[in-house]
């Protein structure tokens, strides 16, 4: 979260000059304020899901210890890093020491800590388990599962052991001087569609911002977890799309509101559809005083040679967008992949986009 308030301002310059002066690889401003900056810009960031931890037909995670976070598929292939690193906790929360995807959590640390060092944001999202029946985040065989972690529900303590693992794991983020690395936080995604336990059909608009609001306050407060961001981010629909508004916490507990959706063969379909959902999304973000983004996307396999240009461009054109996000690159499953790697059929379209659209990269 940032706040702005006079008073705090003068301090909030001389902080700036004294950390930019101390670190001159990275800037001082939280993920909300880089963000907000580049949406006005007209200089998205490039994220990229994991980008580090592994890509297409590699894997660092098989020599964790070994291994120096400088292998990159979309490096490889445009010779720079994304700016912003999406990384998934879904394990933490049962201590578990690697993640739904097989990452060492060991590992992903060292990657956060590295990517923030060359300059980069990172962005967690969270994929966990169903407190209520055991089964993965994708377990929609019970509308009780948010209730059941909620104050006076059956699995609210053990949410709290869950809340307290992924507290301990951010707050290790620690930058080479020993101050907490700031993140993007951006938990119960996907919330207008019904394949997450925490989806529109498995609780109830209540339920779902008292979710937030509980991991908002276990976090910020409780745990006091410096430099947190939080994204909300809707899937779209394209019926009833807005009806996501009501299912948000508020505007103390959210800065950036982002649209998770993918492409197909279908290019219009997917430039129709991100228009209408970019559109919408402004809006509430202009009302709400939020930072806009594209935090899920992408053509999995990219046959497309000029995917790029010849269609994302178009999707996100004239959207103050302040990052885009496309998903991993599987090193284990050869087709579900959604960034260029070297040699790969979009390669080159991908570095033509980065210069003609204005991306940021590191
Ligand atoms: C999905 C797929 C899955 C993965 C999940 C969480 O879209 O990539 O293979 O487990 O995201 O990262």
């Amino acid at each position: 979260m940032i706040e702005l308030k006079p008073k705090s301002l003068l301090a909030a310059t001389c902080a700036f000059f004294i950390i930019a002066a101390c670190s001159p690889g990275r800037t001082a401003a939280g993920p909300a304020q880089r963000l907000a900056e580049a949406a006005a810009a007209g200089t998205p960031l490039y994220g990229h899901q994991d980008d580090l931890m592994y890509g297409h037909g590699w894997n660092a995670n098989l020599d964790p210890a070994g291994d120096d976070l400088t292998r990159s598929d979309v490096k490889d292939a445009c010779g720079r890093y994304p700016a912003l690193l999406g990384l998934d906790m879904g394990g933490i929360e049962l201590g578990e020491s690697h993640n739904l995807d097989g990452n060492d959590f060991s590992l992903m640390r060292r990657a956060a800590v590295a990517h923030f060092e060359r300059g980069g944001v990172v962005s967690l999202s969270w994929h966990l388990r169903n407190p209520l029946t055991g089964g993965d985040a994708w377990d929609v065989s019970s509308d009780k599962a948010v209730a059941s972690v909620l104050p006076g529900g059956e699995k609210h303590e053990l949410f709290g052991q869950w809340l307290d693992r992924l507290a301990d794991w951010i707050l290790s983020l620690k930058a080479a001087d020993g101050s907490q690395i700031p993140v993007l936080f951006r938990p119960w995604h996907e919330h207008s569609g019904s394949w997450f336990w925490w989806g529109r059909n498995l609780c109830s608009d209540e339920e779902y911002n008292a979710l937030w609001r509980m991991t908002w306050e276990h976090l910020t407060v409780k745990r006091g977890i410096e430099g947190l961001a939080w994204a909300i981010s809707p899937n779209y629909m394209e019926r009833n799309f807005e009806q996501w508004e009501t299912r948000y916490p508020g505007d103390a507990y959210v800065d950036v509101v982002g649209l998770d959706c993918y492409a197909s063969a279908d290019r219009d379909g997917y430039i129709r559809q991100m228009h209408a959902g970019l559109a919408s999304l402004q809006r509430f973000c202009e009302a709400h005083g939020k930072v806009l983004a594209v935090t899920e996307t992408g053509l999995e396999t990219l046959p497309d040679p000029v995917w790029w240009t010849g269609t994302l461009s178009e999707a996100i054109a004239g959207f103050p967008v302040s990052y885009v996000l496309t998903w991993r690159n599987a090193s284990d499953r050869p087709t579900h992949f959604y960034a260029p790697f070297a040699g790969q059929a979009s390669a080159e379209d991908f570095a033509a986009w980065i210069r003609q659209d204005k991306i940021t990269m590191l």
